[in-house]
């Protein structure tokens, strides 16, 4: 016999489950934020959390709980849309969990158990943060941060970053290559691997620093290519979007979700942080890389695109925005999928199209207050033209 308090939780879940998702009332012209968040920990399946044996569990007590649900990697596969989230129990432990939906903006669903991420790195304490990445080779790779304790330092919470690879077919069965190594860099974070070959190699987005919290005298997103996927191993980083003295990056800036091909270049939507009173504030910035020579940067809009607003403003780590996954359909529509304040996972959706006037045509970041007016003034005259010759038409 189930608990009540079973058959009352299943259903409050379920309702949740099933709420149709809606665009909130708020306009850029760029992409529209959904009102409801995909995934939250009222997400989580009862059976991972409850002991469901009322002998064992007489007070229907939760005995695993979960803590959060937030950035996650995405994919669609033969129709069907895949979030693989950042699971974080109440022990601080983050685990990737698959939830599976039918539409892109809501009805995601976990399935029966967490992500078997095989076991290869006794060292390693904790997994976050997978890119999932469909390679032009056949596989789909898994690219997450596998973080151990530093040793060597004194410091109890000096730790150490690392890019694990994994690499499946379905989602279900999960093969564990080497980690990444990178020759010039002692740590990484926020890897990402391209879709496509680049020269005849394996292309990844890296993110050079030198330590675990600090990127010190890391310049930005790096670039670097490796032959053997299963043992890969990085020499040179190039550096693409690189960090900027008063913009959006100066403190820190990493790849977001996989970057996503058009007929212009590829569009990367990455993570900007900057350091303010109130801790560190991270946002979503957008730039364009060339085809051919994918460490190149073509365009990069000035400021964010999206930035915490309202009640994405306030969770676990506050001020924080983070993707590292989105979903690009055939017919052009894109799905970002956003973590906010490491808390809850939200959903915007936009076009290429967009996307791509977006890059390719908002100003540059003027880097100063005089300049930025100038900026805006030329806009304004432009426009008050444009208002009065309507005025008089009309
Ligand atoms: C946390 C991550 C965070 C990183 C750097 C890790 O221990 O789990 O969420 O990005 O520290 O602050
Ligand atoms: C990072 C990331 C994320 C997280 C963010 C804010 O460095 O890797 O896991 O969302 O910090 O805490």
């Amino acid at each position: 016999m189930l608990h009540t308090e079973y058959y009352c939780q299943k259903e409050k879940q379920e309702r949740l489950l099933a709420k149709p998702n809606q665009p909130k009332d708020s306009y850029n012209g760029i992409f529209t934020r959904w009102q409801n968040p995909v995934l939250t920990r009222e997400h989580i399946p009862l059976h991972w959390k409850y002991d469901l044996n009322s002998e064992t569990n007489p007070y229907f007590m939760e005995r695993l709980g979960v803590n959060t649900v937030f950035n996650s990697g995405a994919i669609e596969l033969n129709g069907k849309f895949y979030l693989v989230a950042r699971i974080e129990g109440n022990d601080r432990k983050s685990f990737f969990g698959v939830a599976e939906s039918d539409n892109p903006v809501q009805g995601f669903r976990f399935w029966d158990y967490p992500v078997q991420l095989p076991d290869t790195c006794p060292e390693e304490t904790d997994v976050y943060d997978m890119r999932v990445t469909q390679h032009e080779d056949g596989w789909i790779y898994g690219v997450f941060c596998s973080e151990s304790k530093d040793k060597t330092a004194n410091d109890l919470s000096s730790a150490v970053a690392a890019a694990g690879i994994v690499r499946t077919k379905n989602l279900k069965t999960w093969e564990r290559l080497d980690n990444l190594t990178t020759l010039h860099s002692p740590q990484q974070r926020n890897v990402v691997l391209l879709p496509k070959f680049v020269n005849g190699k394996y292309a990844f987005y890296t993110r050079p620093m030198d330590g675990f919290i600090s990127t010190g005298s890391g310049g930005g997103i790096g670039f670097g290519l490796c032959d053997d996927i299963g043992h890969a191993v990085i020499d040179e980083e190039t550096i693409t979007s690189a960090r900027h003295y008063h913009r959006i990056t100066e403190d820190k800036n990493g790849a977001g979700a996989v970057p996503i091909r058009t007929e212009r270049g590829w569009l990367h939507i990455a993570h900007g942080v900057r350091n303010t009173a109130a801790g560190l504030r991270y946002v979503l910035y957008v730039f364009a890389t060339d085809l051919e020579e994918p460490w190149k940067v073509i365009a990069e809009p000035g400021g964010y695109l999206l930035a915490p607003f309202d009640e994405e403003r306030v969770g676990d780590v506050s001020n924080v925005v983070f993707t590292n996954g989105a979903i690009v359909r055939e017919n052009g529509e894109v799905y970002i999928y956003y973590a906010s304040c490491d808390t809850r996972l939200h959903v915007a959706s936009t076009t290429i199209d967009r996307l791509v006037d977006y890059v390719f045509h908002t100003p540059q970041d003027a880097d100063r207050s005089a300049d930025c007016v100038k900026q805006r003034s030329e806009l304004i005259a432009k426009n008050l033209e444009i208002l009065r010759v309507e005025e008089n038409n009309g």
